[in-house]
């Protein structure tokens, strides 16, 4: 029995408003989304499981129409969904809003419940959202009983923090499941090889999800569950450090910035932090290296450059005046003086209140 599962995809959600590609990115959403359902039917997966936030908040009807079109596309997959804490269901259940493809199973009721495949040998477990917080650590005393029919038990839970029901690897431990389908943290990771995983959001939501993202493709067999992450989404947040030095111009950073773009590819959305001393007469301008690429932030933690006489003079009194004169400043070995330039560094970057 082979299965897909993915979580957290924000249908509806427009991320990096005001970006010049924000709009594009809510498109792409949406196509990779209809890209892993189609690939799903062309794999012949037995089920499709959606852990949760498949919407950015509770959808309107025509999305789910159009969800519901797409599912009917693969008519032999098996589609199981619970509702997150962001489409969390509000008023009407959305098994009666709309009229759903045969294969589609809502998991939409407060406790915990169950859609049998008896030809799958599966039975797949869950429960939905009905308000925006659960703080209550409701999966812990979730335990297959002894007496379910099917060999094969699946369970998609949503949560994982504080607000949205509190568990961790443990809470899972001996509960008998064959596989848990986690949604809601959106860093894609396993937390228990082949029987616990998130596979984070499908495409990357904001600056902060950074590196791969995808789905989780499995498989239970005689053999037990085997999984597998897989990187699927258009693009990428990727953060890159440069150093500046007091002879960096705000050309060579554009240099520098473009070679980024060049090498790990221009359609992929960029954090950009500086660090280093900068001239005394430098400053950057933020909104060139902008217009560069696909610069969705831009951190500038430089300093101007300092003498140190100049620095216990402005920082008199300071942990830093104190830490300056703990070293021997006219007879400094060249390992002292790169041990006192990298802790000055620290210190000013630090944001200690100096003064
Ligand atoms: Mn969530």
């Amino acid at each position: 029995m082979r299965f897909f599962h993915i979580a957290d995809v924000h249908l509806g959600m427009q991320p990096d408003k005001g970006c010049p590609w924000s709009e594009d990115r809510s498109r792409e959403i949406w196509e990779s989304f209809k890209k892993v359902i189609q690939q799903a039917g062309r794999e012949n997966a037995s089920l499709f499981l959606i852990a949760g936030d498949l919407f950015h908040r509770q959808p309107l009807t025509r999305e789910l129409k159009e969800v519901n079109a797409l599912f009917a596309s693969i008519p032999k997959v098996q589609i199981v969904l619970i509702a997150g804490n962001h489409d969390c269901i509000k008023g009407e259940l959305p098994s009666r809003r709309i009229a759903w493809a045969p294969n589609v199973h809502w998991l939409e009721e407060e406790k915990l419940a169950y859609v049998d495949f008896p030809e799958l040998k599966t039975r797949v477990w869950g429960f939905s959202y009905y308000s925006r917080e659960i703080s209550s650590p409701l999966y812990d005393e979730i335990k297959v009983p002894k007496d379910s029919p099917m060999p094969w038990n699946i369970l998609l839970a949503h949560g994982g923090d504080e607000k949205h029901i509190p568990m961790s690897a443990d809470t899972f431990r001996r509960s008998g499941f064959d596989y848990i389908a986690l949604g809601h943290i959106h860093k894609p990771q396993i937390l228990e090889e082949n029987y616990l995983a998130y596979p984070g959001s499908l495409e990357p939501l904001d600056k902060n999800e950074t590196g791969h993202h995808g789905f989780i493709k499995g498989e239970c067999s005689k053999d037990g569950t085997r999984i597998a992450f897989v990187p699927y989404s258009v693009r990428e947040y990727k953060r890159f450090k440069l150093q500046v030095t007091e002879r960096t111009t705000q050309v060579a950073l554009e240099n520098g910035i473009e070679r980024i773009l060049e090498e790990h590819g221009r359609h992929h959305i960029y954090t950009i932090l500086l660090e280093g001393i900068r001239g005394k007469h430098t400053e950057f301008l933020p909104e060139s290296l902008k217009k560069l690429g696909n610069l969705v932030s831009l951190e500038d933690h430089t300093h101007r450059a300092y003498s140190i006489s100049q620095l216990l003079e402005e920082y008199e009194g300071s942990v830093l005046e104190e830490y300056i004169r703990s070293f021997d400043i006219e007879h400094l070995t060249e390992e002292e003086e790169k041990i006192l330039r990298l802790g000055i560094e620290a210190l000013l970057e630090s944001g200690e209140e100096l003064l």
